[in-house]
């Protein structure tokens, strides 16, 4: 069945993976909507907007974590902007994928040490379509 997915990926944090997010976003919307697909985008504007604008950014992505059937999160490039959806899908029960690249970074404690959370570290992309794909057909 189709779902509604929410996916996670650092903007501020940095954007050295925006080209993974892109990849993995174009991959799941085969058969899914993804709600953030500008997550994935190549050009977008990185710097604070006034507390105004980014008032709008986190109303709409908030709304959108009510929302979605699922979460995932593409956590390599560590977020403030990620830790906190994580914490808030968490919060409204919905189900929360983790992945996370075991040759670029160490995930946090807060993170792996929530058993809330299902985690998988992979080495390359394709272990994350693979994986992605069983999460998605259940
Ligand atoms: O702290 P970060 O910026 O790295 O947080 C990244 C996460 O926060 C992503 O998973 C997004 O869902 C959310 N987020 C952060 N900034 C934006 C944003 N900026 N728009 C939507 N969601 C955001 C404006 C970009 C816009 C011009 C397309």
């Amino acid at each position: 069945m189709s779902k509604k997915i929410y996916f996670a990926g650092s903007i501020r944090g940095g954007r050295d993976l925006a080209e993974l997010y892109h990849r993995l976003i174009d991959h799941m919307k085969r058969r899914h909507t993804v709600l953030t697909e500008h997550v994935g985008s190549g050009n977008l504007c990185l710097t604070e907007q006034g507390r105004q604008l980014d008032k709008r950014i986190y109303d709409q992505d908030t709304s959108w974590l009510k929302e979605c059937d699922i979460v995932v999160a593409e956590c390599t490039v560590a977020s403030l902007g990620v830790g906190y959806e994580l914490a808030f899908a968490e919060q409204l029960g919905k189900p929360v994928h983790i992945f996370y690249n075991t040759t670029r970074c160490h995930l946090s404690a807060m993170l792996t040490g929530d058993p809330y959370f299902n985690i998988y570290p992979y080495e390359n992309e394709d272990d994350v379509i693979a994986v992605l794909d069983k999460i998605l057909s259940k």
